[in-house]
């Protein structure tokens, strides 16, 4: 039998990290629905922020994307989130919404652009500086639409020239992260397409140098866990976005579509030993809550990666060693299933209620008033959404 105990242990230390964006307003190329309350600028972001980390005790980080979080004094933001309760978290680098950036940014054929996109990069490490930030998380909308568009293999040297720079600029306390992506915004070639890009990449710049895996940035079908088992022996894996989605990167409630997949990827961390209190993975969450309320849908996001990780901690590996060794492939799989079917809330509901927190989060979140004060209070100004 697992140990419950063992596993409220664990639990009690993760650490999940949540993104400014998710606050604000977002929707799809047909329609923004405007939501009221929705923060106005970064500060407000962080307070939304701070609220999912008072309810759920696990969200204690806030990652930034620039400039959609540009201040002028990051130190005051800092500041902010401090006496709020939490702190700043990873620096996402921003080279996809600009006019200039439409043929690519780092990898653009104009080398007077790549060198806006290289400065902006670069900036984003000032930024890091002043947050205390250990990561930079690199994201490229580069890619082309039409074969003979431009040369793939040009356009990776290009990409090489300008991660080299970055990493070069880093602290020796600072990483960098690199996110990869199937397709969009580029429909036949993305200069970061998958997890192999990423890793040599990541291989060739250093040890600091790691990839992100974005849980809606495959093609469907792709075994997410198995590229997590990968990254982690090697030692590459940096960071999570986590998400769900049906059909591509649909940036819905972690855990909605297939919580199935997201108790397989974590299990794989938990047997690498990943998520113990030392571990340098940045367990974050990339969403956009289009339709639903944004303050809420981070709350169960998080609670649903936290059921998830418990029923991971809950497999019997004694079990499971002895049935893989013995070539038991039904028992092997049972002791996995045994552990997904676990009903995994009472385990969580007592683990809050000692953290002295409500055992319910989505009930005592509804209950605190907070969504009824930040539609009151938030008028005027312009409410930030995605890409504002
Ligand atoms: C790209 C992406 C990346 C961006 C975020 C807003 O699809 O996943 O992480 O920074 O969305
Ligand atoms: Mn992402
Ligand atoms: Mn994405």
């Amino acid at each position: 039998m697992a140990d419950r105990e063992a596993a409220k242990s664990v639990l009690r230390t993760q650490k999940i990290e949540l993104p400014s964006w998710a606050f604000g307003n977002s929707g799809t190329r047909f329609k923004v629905f405007a939501q009221r309350g929705v923060p106005r600028d970064p500060f407000e972001k962080i307070a939304d922020a701070a609220r999912v980390h008072a309810h759920t005790g696990v969200a204690p980080t806030v990652a930034l994307h620039i400039p959609w979080d540009q201040v002028d004094d990051f130190q005051v933001l800092g500041r902010a989130a401090k006496d709020a309760g939490i702190t700043l978290g990873t620096v996402n680098a921003n080279v996809f919404q600009d006019d200039d950036y439409m043929l690519g940014s780092v990898t653009n054929p104009n080398p007077a652009i790549r060198r806006k996109a290289l400065d902006h990069l670069l900036a984003c490490v000032d930024v890091m500086d002043q947050t205390g930030s250990r990561d930079l998380k690199l994201w490229f909308s580069d890619g082309t639409n039409y074969p003979g568009q431009d040369n793939i293999r040009a356009r990776q040297d290009r990409l090489a020239e300008a991660l080299d720079a970055v990493y070069r600029r880093l602290g020796d306390d600072q990483r960098l992260i690199l996110e990869y992506k199937l397709f969009e915004p580029a429909f036949y070639t993305m200069d970061v397409p998958d997890w192999g890009t990423a890793f040599a990449h990541c291989l060739q710049l250093g040890d600091r140098a790691k990839v992100c895996v974005d849980t809606g940035h495959h093609a469907p079908g792709t075994n997410i866990e198995f590229i997590v088992a990968f990254l982690l022996r090697a030692g590459k894996l940096g960071a999570f976005d986590f998400n769900s989605r049906f059909y591509a990167d649909d940036d819905l409630i972690v855990g909605a579509a297939d919580p199935f997949q997201l108790f397989r990827i974590l299990f794989e961390v938990v047997t690498a030993g990943a998520l113990a209190e030392d571990s340098d993975i940045a367990f974050m969450l990339d969403q956009c809550h289009n339709i639903e309320p944004k303050i809420p849908g981070q709350i169960r996001s998080v609670t649903n990666v936290q059921e998830a990780t418990a029923k991971a901690l809950l497999v019997d590996t004694d079990a499971l060693a002895v049935a893989q060794a013995a070539g038991d492939v039904l028992g092997a799989n049972a002791v996995l299933m045994d552990a997904y079917n676990t009903d995994v809330r009472p385990l969580l509901a007592e683990l809050r209620e000692e953290q002295g927190l409500d055992p319910d989060p989505m009930g005592a979140y509804a209950r605190s008033g907070y969504a009824e004060r930040i539609v009151a209070e938030r008028v005027g100004g312009t409410q930030a959404g995605w890409g504002a």
